[in-house]
C-alpha cells in the first residue's frame, strides 16, 4: 500500500501523520501534482494529493476519505466510536480543512502575477480562517485534547491546518488566541508531527 502526495501538503500531512502515530505499514511515494511528471492523475482524476494506492490497483483519494478508509481496514481508533464523540471529531475536521481549503487558496492566489491577483478574494479567504480561528478559541476548553480524554483526528486536522498557516504565511494567528496556542504547543509537541515537517520550515518556538 502506497501513500503518493508531497512534502508540503497539508491534506497529506494530515495521513502522514495518522501512519506514523499507528505505525501503519504504508510507504511514502513523493509525488508532486503540479510538476508534469506526475503520476497523480492516473490514480487521481481530479489530479490532487492524496492518493492511496491499494494493492490491488485500486485508488483512494481525498485526505478525509484516505483517513476514513485505514481507519476502518487498521481499527486505528482514531476516531472516537461513541455518537457525540464521533460527530465532535468529524465537525473538527471539517472545520480544519475549510481553514486549509481557505489559506490553500489564498497562497495560490498571491502566486500568480500581481496584476492579476484579487485583493478581495485574498481577504475574504482571510476572514474565513480569522473567523474559525475566533471561533476555535472561544470553544477551547483548555485540555490537551479536542475531543474526550484522548489524541483524535480532530488533534491532527486542527494541529495540520494551524501549522501550514505557520508554514506559509507566518500570521500572527496566536495573539489574542493563547488557549488555542497553549494547545497547538502541545500537540505539534508529538514525534508524529515534528517527523512530518515541510522540508526546510522551521517552526515558531
Ligand atoms: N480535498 C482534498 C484537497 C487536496 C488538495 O487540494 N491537494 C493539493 C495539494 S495541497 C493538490 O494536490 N493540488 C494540485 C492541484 O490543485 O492541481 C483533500 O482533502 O485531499
Amino acid at each position: 500500500m502506497k501513500l503518493y502526495g508531497s512534502l508540503t501538503s497539508p491534506y497529506v500531512r494530515k495521513v502522514r501523520v495518522l501512519i506514523k502515530e499507528k505505525t501503519l505499514p504504508v510507504e511514502l511515494v513523493v509525488d508532486d501534482p503540479w510538476l508534469e511528471t506526475t503520476r497523480i492523475p492516473a490514480m487521481n482524476p481530479l489530479g490532487k494529493v492524496p492518493a492511496l494506492l491499494l494493492d490491488d490497483g485500486e485508488a483512494i483519494y481525498d485526505s478525509t476519505l484516505v483517513i476514513a478508509w485505514l481507519d476502518f481496514r487498521f481499527q486505528c481508533g482514531i476516531v472516537p466510536a461513541e455518537q457525540k464523540g464521533y460527530w465532535d471529531c468529524m465537525k473538527w475536521h471539517t472545520l480544519a480543512n475549510g481553514i486549509l481549503d481557505a489559506a490553500v487558496a489564498r497562497v495560490l492566489e498571491s502566486r500568480r502575477p500581481a496584476e492579476k491577483q484579487m485583493p478581495e478574494r485574498m481577504a475574504r479567504e482571510q476572514a474565513r480562517i480569522e473567523r474559525a480561528l475566533d471561533q476555535i478559541e472561544s470553544r477551547m476548553t483548555g485540555g490537551a485534547y479536542l475531543v474526550g480524554p484522548g489524541f483524535t483526528l480532530a488533534d491532527i486536522a486542527l494541529g495540520v491546518a494551524l501549522q501550514y498557516l505557520d508554514f506559509r504565511d507566518p500570521d500572527p494567528w496566536r495573539d489574542r488566541r493563547a488557549r488555542l496556542a497553549r494547545w497547538h504547543a502541545g500537540i505539534v509537541a508529538r514525534s508524529s508531527f515534528a517527523e512530518t515537517l515541510p522540508p526546510g520550515f522551521v517552526p515558531p518556538s
